[in-house]
This record gives structure tokens, C-alpha cells and sequence, in this order.
């Protein structure tokens, strides 16, 4: 491994410098206070991300849980993300579904895999969207980890419309929810009730992340889905669910193991929330649902 290493080495490349006096983004944070970048358009050159990340030919591994009629959300998801993710470099897609022959045939590109993996589904809602950390933690122990250097976690009812690549990866990397980036402290919806193991006091807090696009090296994302997983478990026990199911638990996560790089909500998008200045590119995109067709049943 340090041999490979070694050998990267960037060949001559022409562009702009970047410049001290000059911020290429003045109007949005760009670090946090832990040194984590927190990815805008404008803030890197991916030019050098991909070449940096080419020499070392990792593959990507892009999970998605499509249960019962979530089916439906995996074409546009799967023919988006093979214009849009981590273009030019090797992807696996990991689907999670109960429902394997409706899994639709999408033509891929060199280097791009569909794995199909058939898991059970659970009558609540609420448990199909939480047990993801279960499978996800025991995955990537049992597979992932053998095949895979990065995970990406993401919820499948979104679909991509701007350029999502190797600038998002990190060791453990969470996504700015696009309806909280600029709230205060106090209207974060973290899990507010100390039976909880989700609980949140007021008084701690960086950001308000959204459980829908998550990831980081398979270890990381192991340790991170275990943790929550077991939580969820002991909420469980109690008899107590926290408030955006596991999405509270993955908050709980990243206030005590900060992540090493945030995604603005360039990477979170909901039309219905407008088209602010600070958004210059739409990345990934809520696909909008009918909740009573879809989601019961
Ligand atoms: C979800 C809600 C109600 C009924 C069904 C489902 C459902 C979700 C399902 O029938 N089948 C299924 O595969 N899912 C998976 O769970 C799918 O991958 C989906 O994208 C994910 C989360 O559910 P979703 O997208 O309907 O919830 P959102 O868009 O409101 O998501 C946010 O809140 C969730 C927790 O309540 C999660 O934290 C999610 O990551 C958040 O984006
Ligand atoms: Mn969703």
C-alpha cells in the first residue's frame, strides 16, 4: 500500500492559482472550525481531484435501499447517476431490495457494476428507513470492505442533475440539510428528549445534517452505521423512536465524531425550496412524491 502511494505523481496541468487574498467563495463558510472542507462550486478544481484519484483506481460503492414501491425511484436514480456520479471512475451499485426482478436494466458505462442484494422489508415505515444502518453496517463488514474503498449512502426517491465526484470523499462526510443550513442552533430538529439515545441538548450542535446522502471509507461508514444501528436498537428496547428516525441518530454521530468533510446542499436539493443565491449548481435533487400512492403499502 505505501508502494502505491509513492507513485502519485500529478503530470503538468494548466489553470488558474488558486489565490490567498482572493476567496473564491466570500459569500458562504468554506471550513469548519475542525478543519473540515465544506464543498461549494467554485471552491475546488476537480481537474486535479480526478487525477489525484484516478492513479490510485479505487472503486466507488454507491448504496441504495429500494423496498417494495421505492422500486419505481431506481431508473431516473440509476440513469442520472451514470451521467452525474463519480464520472470516469470505477462504480459499484449496491441495491438493497426486496423486490429483485423489478430492478430495471440500465445500460452502464467501462468500470460501473450493479449488485443486487436482496434483503427483507418491514411492514413500518419508519423501520425500513432505519434498518438501512443494520444492513449497511453488516454489509460492509461481510462484502463492502472486500470490494469497495468509499461508500456513498443515499436515499433513493432523488435523482442527479449537476456533476457529483471524488471532491465528496473523505474518511466520514455528512450533507448540509437544504432546510436548516442557515437556521440558528435552537430549530434544529434533533432529538430533543434525553430518554432518547438520539437526545441532543440545546446547547450542542454544529449543523442540521440530512439523512440522505452520507458516507466515507468502508470503516468509517461501518463504525458510523454500527453505532447508530445499536442505538436505534436500545431506543427500541425503551420504547421510544427518535423524532426523523435515524436521521436524528446520524446527528447524535456527527456531533461527537465530526466528519472530515461536509457536502453543502448542493448536494441535498429540494425545488420546492427555492433558488438561492449561494446555490450555483442543483447536484441532487428530491424527486417530488405522492406520499399516499407511494409510500403506503
Ligand atoms: C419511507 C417512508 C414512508 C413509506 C415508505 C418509505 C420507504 C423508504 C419505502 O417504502 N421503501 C424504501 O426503500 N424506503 C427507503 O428509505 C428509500 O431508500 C428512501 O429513499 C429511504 C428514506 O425514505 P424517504 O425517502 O421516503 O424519506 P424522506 O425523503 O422523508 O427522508 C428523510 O427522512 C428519513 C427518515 O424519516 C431518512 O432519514 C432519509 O434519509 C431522509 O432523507
Ligand atoms: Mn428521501
Amino acid at each position: 500500500i505505501l508502494e502505491d502511494l509513492l507513485q502519485i505523481e500529478l503530470p503538468r496541468m494548466i489553470y488558474t492559482k488558486p489565490q490567498i487574498l482572493k476567496p473564491p467563495r466570500c459569500d458562504v463558510l468554506m471550513m469548519t472550525p475542525w478543519f473540515a472542507p465544506i464543498v461549494w462550486e467554485g471552491t475546488y478544481n476537480s481537474e486535479i481531484l480526478n487525477e489525484q484519484f484516478r492513479q490510485r483506481n479505487d472503486t466507488v460503492g454507491l448504496t441504495v435501499f429500494a423496498i417494495k414501491k421505492y422500486v419505481v425511484f431506481l431508473k431516473t436514480f440509476l440513469e442520472t447517476a451514470e451521467t452525474y456520479f463519480m464520472v470516469g471512475h470505477r462504480v459499484n451499485y449496491y441495491i438493497f431490495t426486496d423486490r429483485p426482478e423489478e430492478v430495471p436494466k440500465v445500460a452502464l458505462k467501462e468500470g460501473r457494476n450493479i449488485v443486487v442484494l436482496q434483503v427483507q422489508n418491514y411492514p413500518r415505515w419508519q423501520e425500513i428507513s432505519m434498518r438501512r444502518m443494520e444492513m449497511l453496517s453488516y454489509f460492509s463488514q461481510q462484502r463492502f470492505i472486500n470490494e469497495v474503498s468509499y461508500l456513498v449512502c443515499m436515499d433513493v426517491d432523488m435523482k442527479f442533475n449537476d456533476q457529483v465526484g471524488v471532491e465528496i470523499l473523505s474518511d466520514l462526510f455528512g450533507t448540509l440539510h437544504p432546510a436548516f443550513y442557515a437556521a440558528e442552533r435552537r430549530s434544529f430538529t434533533y432529538e430533543r428528549r434525553p430518554a432518547s439515545q438520539a437526545y441532543v441538548p440545546s446547547d450542542e450542535g454544529d449543523f442540521y445534517y440530512m439523512g440522505s446522502i452520507f458516507g466515507g471509507t468502508v470503516m468509517e461508514v461501518y463504525k458510523l452505521t454500527k453505532k447508530c444501528h445499536e442505538a436505534i436498537m436500545v431506543d427500541k428496547a425503551n420504547g421510544i423512536e427518535a423524532i426523523w428516525q435515524e436521521e436524528s441518530h446520524l446527528n447524535k454521530y456527527f456531533l461527537y465524531h465530526k466528519p472530515t468533510k461536509i457536502l453543502s446542499p448542493e448536494y441535498m436539493w429540494d425545488d420546492n425550496l427555492g433558488r438561492p443565491e449561494i446555490l450555483k449548481k442543483r447536484r441532487f435533487l428530491a424527486v417530488p412524491k405522492n406520499h399516499a400512492a407511494i409510500r403506503n403499502k
